[in-house]
């Protein structure tokens, strides 16, 4: 990836929502929830159908490619987790994979043209995810979540740091208990973007908490 397509992947990847219909009130909240989400200024969204209660087959597919058209539609990047498969079948803009979803110089290859995101709880593992030709990393728990069953102690946010000295050059994103609380200190410690599951997919009003949180992130990458 050129510096510059970087950059534009670093403002892409601001407000970063990640969601799956198991994390809605039920799966037909899940396209409401998506749209207002949208609406409210998400830059990006990850289709993460995971564990308990997830869709599979047909549903799965249909509802992926129920979230791409939304996304398309308002210009958001769109993400799938962990299934290199239906990111084919849906054309995704990208794959986002952990670290036991398989080797990456084989996701690499099989991705070639869309991003690849890696999820990195250690320097190591970060600096194995660049070296294997990942577009950006996620890195997390930042804080403590409820929301991922298997998540690792909060790494904290002094990870951005930690990541930038030791020459990580691809964009950064943190994960893990951000909300409209600390969305901007992450910012402003050095990530490139927040992404969220429940602060917006729980959010009473998943348009207006986007909005804000939109403002506090760019507002804090502009050093507001
Ligand atoms: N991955 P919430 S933490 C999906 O540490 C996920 O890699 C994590 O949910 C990691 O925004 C996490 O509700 C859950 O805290 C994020």
């Amino acid at each position: 990836m050129t510096a510059l397509s970087q950059v534009n992947l670093a403002h892409k990847l601001s407000l970063y929502f990640v969601a799956g219909t198991m994390n809605c009130q039920s799966p037909e909240s899940f396209r409401e929830i998506l749209l207002q989400a949208v609406k409210g200024g998400i830059t990006a969204f990850q289709y993460r159908e995971k564990g308990a209660n997830s869709l599979k087959g047909e549903k799965r597919f249909e509802t992926a490619m129920m979230a791409k058209k939304i996304c398309r539609d308002h210009g958001v990047l769109f993400i799938v987790n962990d299934d290199l498969e239906l990111m084919k079948a849906v054309n995704a803009d990208g794959l986002h994979v952990g670290q036991t979803d398989g080797s990456l110089a084989f996701l690499r290859k099989e991705t070639e043209g869309k991003i690849l995101g890696v999820s990195a709880h250690t320097i190591a593992e970060a600096k194995d995810a660049v070296d294997h030709g990942a577009d950006y990393i996620g890195a997390g728990p930042i804080y403590a979540t409820v929301t991922k069953p298997d998540a690792k102690e909060p790494v904290g946010t002094g990870v951005f740091k930690e990541f930038r000295t030791n020459e990580i050059s691809v964009p950064v994103v943190g994960i893990g208990g951000i909300s409209l609380v600390n969305a901007a200190s992450v910012i402003r410690v050095g990530a490139d973007g927040a992404a969220i599951i429940s602060a917006i997919s729980q959010s009473e009003d998943p348009r207006k908490t986007s909005r804000e949180l939109l403002l506090d992130i760019l507002n804090a990458k502009r050093g507001l």
